[in-house]
């Protein structure tokens, strides 16, 4: 294949967008921008002009905008909208391009809503796609496997993106999006990662990871009294999975006097000096997927190698005792967790005084094992994609009616946000405002989305007592 020189383009003017599904609230830890686009915005040559928005941040979509084309970012989650954005923009005669983890699965459905859809990782086809659209032959779908496999990560160019974005600075209690590394070489079933990045683990080069943060402290960063250093989100995927790139990368971090939170696994925590390295280096918070408190639900999602959770005590103890606090990540399963399994964990939440605990409903993602094995065994009862936001019941259920597995889960994730349950982990956890200031986020939040669901399926508390699976009423 030939590649031309991306400098030598006649400039285009493009649009990304990052689309907003309507069942993904604005409670979501959002980051200042989709890593998606930025990465897109990184590798875009500077003669195009380019123009981000993000409906995250209610940006206003200009559809009579002069656009030469443009992009769009889409999950599952996001997929409807971004199809009725694509629809609009190309009623207007505009070129539209979809991308994104959604599209990469789901390429036939994608294609009915654009002149083009991409199918993997952008950074090796983009410059490239852009010169088609320059040269007016754009192919109607262009696939990562075509071109050199992503080797690298992308740096990126916050100035780029500031300018793209016209976002203001913020101060430390928004997050700017960064990563050190892309891929987990795990193979979780309900994960998409193994099947899009997975086994492409890769990490940026650390002399570079260093000026991009002075970079977007430059362009994003405001001090405000309290929040006088910066909060950096690491999108890493699982950031630990090599030891000697992670404590490189800490070691770096800690000289650029920042805050940052990260997903990493649980049982990388085990290691005394890599939680030290990350308090050093001014981690607020791990996110770890817990998932479960058991280890034969641990297994059945194949996550059984990755935690072990009679470990979970001990590593979440160690951690706050040593400044860290964990962020647990818990998934619901009717056809695996009963109501008391699902008590049980709130009083586990309570008990060990998780920080900001998240409840999800196994949620079968396209492009997962799980939504395979889901779909060729006809288990998916629904696939309208506002609804894969994880607090809607996808998938048959046997043993507890659909919509009384839902309340019982939301119910139980209020339960965690009960004043009783945020002043208890406020006390005892590091960062107490953080721990504060987060929860009441989430209560206000969660509260009002509880009383919905109640009003709109004329449910009440009561119905939530004495029920049993059905397999065990006979
Ligand atoms: C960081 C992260 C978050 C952050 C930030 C999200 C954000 N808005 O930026 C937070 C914590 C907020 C978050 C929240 C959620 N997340 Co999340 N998150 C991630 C994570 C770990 C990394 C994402 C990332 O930044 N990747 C780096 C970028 C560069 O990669 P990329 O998006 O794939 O983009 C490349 C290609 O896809 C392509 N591309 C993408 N867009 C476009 C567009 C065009 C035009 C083109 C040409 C190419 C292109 O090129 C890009 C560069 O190579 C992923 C794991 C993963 N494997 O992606 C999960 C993941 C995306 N999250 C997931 C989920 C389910 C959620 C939540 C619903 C969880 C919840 N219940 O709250 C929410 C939804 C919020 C939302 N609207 O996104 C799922 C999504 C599954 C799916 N199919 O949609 C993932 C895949 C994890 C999983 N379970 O497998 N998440
Ligand atoms: S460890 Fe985390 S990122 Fe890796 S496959 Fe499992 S859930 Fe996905």
């Amino acid at each position: 294949m030939q590649f031309p020189d991306p400098e030598a383009t006649r400039p285009l003017k493009i649009l990304l967008v990052s689309p907003q599904g309507k069942m993904d609230d604005d409670s979501n830890q959002k980051p200042l921008f989709h890593m998606a686009l930025g990465v897109l915005a990184s590798l875009t040559p500077p003669q195009h002009k380019l123009e981000m928005v993000d409906e995250h941040f209610h940006d206003e979509i200009n559809y009579d905008g002069d656009y030469d084309m443009v992009g769009i970012t889409s999950r599952t989650l996001e997929a409807t909208r971004a199809y009725e954005i694509a629809d609009e923009f190309r009623r207007h005669g505009k070129t539209v391009i979809l991308g994104g983890l959604h599209i990469s699965f789901n390429p036939e459905e994608a294609a009915k809503h654009a002149d083009c859809i991409v199918v993997g990782e952008a950074d090796n086809l983009w410059t490239t796609l852009l010169d088609d659209v320059a040269n007016n032959r754009l192919k109607e779908r262009y696939d990562a496997d075509d071109f050199p496999p992503v080797k690298s990560i992308t740096p990126i160019n916050y100035a780029r993106i500031a300018e793209a974005s016209k976002r203001t600075k913020v101060d430390g209690t928004k997050s700017i999006p960064i990563y050190v590394t892309r891929g987990c070489p795990f193979n979780c079933s309900f994960c998409v990662t193994p099947n899009f990045t997975g086994k492409k683990y890769r990490a940026q080069n650390p002399e570079s990871l260093k000026q991009q943060v002075e970079e977007a402290k430059k362009y994003f960063f405001k001090a405000n009294g309290k929040n006088s250093k910066p909060w950096f989100m690491l999108t890493d995927e699982n950031l630990g999975i090599n030891k000697k790139k992670l404590w490189e990368a800490l070691d770096l971090l800690k000289e650029c006097d920042i805050t940052f939170s990260v997903f990493l696994s649980i049982n990388f925590l085990e290691d005394p000096v890599t939680v030290k390295k990350l308090v050093d280096a001014g981690c607020n918070f791990v996110l770890a997927g817990l998932e479960s408190i058991k280890q034969s639900t641990l297994e059945h999602y194949n996550k059984g190698h990755v935690n072990s959770a009679e470990k979970y005590t001990k590593i979440i103890e160690d951690c706050r005792q040593a400044g860290l606090n964990i962020q647990g990540n818990f998934l619901f399963n009717p056809a695996i967790d009963t109501f008391e399994d699902i008590d049980e964990l709130v009083q586990f939440v309570e008990k060990n005084r998780i920080f900001m605990p998240i409840f999800q409903i196994i949620t079968p993602y396209p492009g997962t094992q799980m939504y395979h094995e889901y779909k060729d065994s006809g288990l998916i009862t629904d696939e309208d994609w506002e609804k894969y936001n994880a607090l809607h019941l996808v998938i048959k259920s046997d043993r507890y009616d659909p919509l009384l597995f839902q309340y019982k889960v939301l119910s139980s994730y209020v339960k965690v946000y009960s004043w009783r349950h945020i002043l208890a982990r406020t006390w005892v956890n590091p960062r107490k405002m953080i721990n504060l200031v987060t929860s009441i986020a989430f209560k206000t939040h969660l509260t009002a989305q509880l009383k919905a669901f109640e009003r709109e399926h004329n449910m009440n508390p009561a119905m939530l007592t004495g029920v049993k699976p059905r397999e065990a009423n006979g």
